[in-house]
């Protein structure tokens, strides 16, 4: 068999297939604290490709938002849980790439970030 020129499929490069993401709204950040070791949303972080879903659940007793944007500026308008009670999940397909900031309208502090590529 022929030996395929190593350029033609890097493994880094392979496309990623769209997957369920799931990031967890933790215990306790209703208060201040949690944004020092970015553990408000757990991952806060997420990477992930097009078409990707991503669900959180309110792991708290207290109600949180999943509200795109920031703090500063606001809501962007992209995605938004609303008021997301204890035990609730709420999910967002992300159909195109780009990096999603958000945050809890709520706690402000709580802040995470979906990069989808
Ligand atoms: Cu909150």
């Amino acid at each position: 068999m022929e030996e395929a020129p190593m350029e033609e499929a890097p493994m880094e490069e392979a496309p990623m297939e769209p997957e369920t993401v799931e990031v967890s709204i933790p215990k306790g950040t209703s208060t201040p604290g949690c944004e020092a070791n970015e553990k408000c949303f757990i991952p806060s972080t997420v990477t992930t490709s097009v078409g990707s879903t991503v669900i959180w659940t309110n792991d708290d007793s207290a109600a949180h938002t999943v509200t795109s944007g920031t703090a500063v500026n606001g809501p962007d308008g992209v995605f938004d849980s609303s008021i997301l009670m204890s035990g609730k999940t709420f999910e967002h397909t992300f159909d195109e790439a780009g990096s999603y900031d958000y945050f809890c309208v709520v706690h402000p502090w709580m802040t995470g970030k979906v990069i989808v590529v």
